[in-house]
């Protein structure tokens, strides 16, 4: 299904008069400040968050999953879900694909499909962590870390397979979450799996197209309960570091142990110039997978802090990391939960952009400890939601795009469409 533009008008144009008070309040307020806010809604206007094709469907954990019907059951439907997120919100343009489950069978009516819906594809991503029907050799002790040298071949041709995928569809990445470990002291040599490890993804580096991206993400723990090969940044950058210029870390925010300092993290990745690339979610105790922002949104926010640097650094280019969401969870619409997730991204972003830099480098020369709080929390108190909903209205998009969803019954209609048994692949 596709939302009628005169249906997205109608929804616009009830709340187009309170939007402008709104607008024009912050507006007036942070000209006060010296802050030009035509510059901010283009730079939100510009961001585009990818989305990755297992979100289109109930998440679910190890003791059940309770789906709500009308999932995508094929490739053309998920891009058809992201097509909705993106005519609603206009800031999920992208889509990142998760090989095997989405593997085209004609790459270039895929490629039509999309550029139909105005999504661009985002870094293509592998699968080592778990067999597939037929698989000829088990993951079970491993991947590109495995003992066995054909273990090791199996999961590096599989890696050259996503990257031919993502060439015929006009990727510029493979992401790669190896979830290789052990879970009993003992059972694994570390160096030997950090060897063997590295050995694999410098054959996989070696074919990587020259401007494609490698993108390597770390996690300290899950499955493997005792050691991850690739468990903190600093492993990931040590590995991106022997790889080469082409690889770089891919912050995932579950992905650290309780307190990891998360902001300073992705600020010496970006002065390293090793940070490739973000996956944004939210979580109260690991890796809970939960909405972006439902938790810290502080924490975000500061992120985005280190992150407006980063995107200085790269010239002003809004998409200068490769941006996706990795979230997924059993109780809430999947299609709304994205669009809440979009939405809090922006919201950081924006108030992230409203911090007075030249003063907080001021207050951090002097040790002004309180001075450089009250930076920063004036930036994060302020309302930036008008600046938002602004943006997605001049991309075209709904001021409200959960409240338009609501109202079009997008669900129901899905369910009517698909079914309610219709089950995402990718989960
Ligand atoms: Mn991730």
């Amino acid at each position: 299904m596709i939302i009628e533009k005169d249906a997205l008008d109608a929804f616009n144009e009830r709340f187009r008069v309170k939007h402008a008070r709104q607008l024009a309040r912050l507006e007036e307020e942070l000209s006060d400040k010296g802050i030009r806010t035509q510059v901010l809604i283009n730079r939100l206007q510009d961001f585009q968050v990818a989305i990755p094709s297992w979100a289109l469907g109930t998440g679910g954990t190890r003791f059940g999953r309770f789906p709500g019907g009308g999932e995508p059951g094929n490739l053309e439907q998920k891009i058809e879900d992201i097509g909705l997120l993106h005519a609603l919100n206009r800031s999920s343009g992208r889509i990142s694909l998760h090989i095997p489950w989405d593997i085209p069978e004609d790459a270039a009516r895929i490629r039509n499909q999309a550029a139909a819906f105005g999504i661009r594809f985002d870094a293509v991503n592998s699968n080592t962590f778990q067999d597939q029907p037929g698989q000829e050799l088990s993951y079970k002790f491993g991947s590109l870390s495995h003992t066995a040298p054909a273990v090791r071949r199996q999961a590096v041709e599989h890696n050259l397979e996503v990257i031919r995928h993502g060439m015929a569809l006009g990727s510029k990445a493979l992401s790669l979450w190896l979830s290789d470990g052990s879970c009993f002291p003992g059972q694994q040599n570390f160096a030997g799996a950090f060897n063997r490890t590295l050995e694999s993804l410098q054959a996989i580096y070696e074919a990587l197209p020259e401007d494609w991206q490698f993108l390597v993400e770390y996690k300290p723990y899950e499955p493997n309960f005792y050691s991850t090969v690739i468990q903190d940044w600093g492993t990931s950058h040590l590995f991106c570091t022997k790889l080469g210029e082409k690889a770089n870390v891919l912050v995932d925010l579950g992905h650290h142990l309780p307190n990891t300092n998360l902001e300073q993290i992705v600020g010496i990745l970006i002065n390293e110039r090793k940070l490739g690339g973000f996956h944004f979610n939210d979580s109260r105790y690991g890796d809970d997978d939960l909405t972006v922002g439902s938790i810290r949104p502080y924490l975000l926010f500061l992120i985005f802090n280190e992150l407006v640097d980063g995107i200085r650094l790269a010239g002003g280019d809004s998409n200068a990391y490769a941006w996706m969401i990795d979230a997924s969870h059993n109780v809430k619409d999947p299609l709304e939960d994205l669009l809440q997730s979009v939405e809090a991204i922006l919201i950081a972003y924006a108030q992230a952009l409203l911090i007075d830099r030249e003063a907080l480098a001021v207050a951090q020369q002097e040790n002004d400890a309180v001075g450089a709080q009250q930076l920063l929390q004036d930036a994060f108190r302020t309302d930036v939601r008008p600046l938002v909903r602004e943006a997605m209205l001049r991309s075209g998009g709904a001021l409200d795009p959960i409240g338009l969803f609501r109202e079009l019954n997008i669900r129901r209609r899905l369910i009517e469409e698909r079914g309610m048994s219709s089950q995402a692949t990718g989960l």
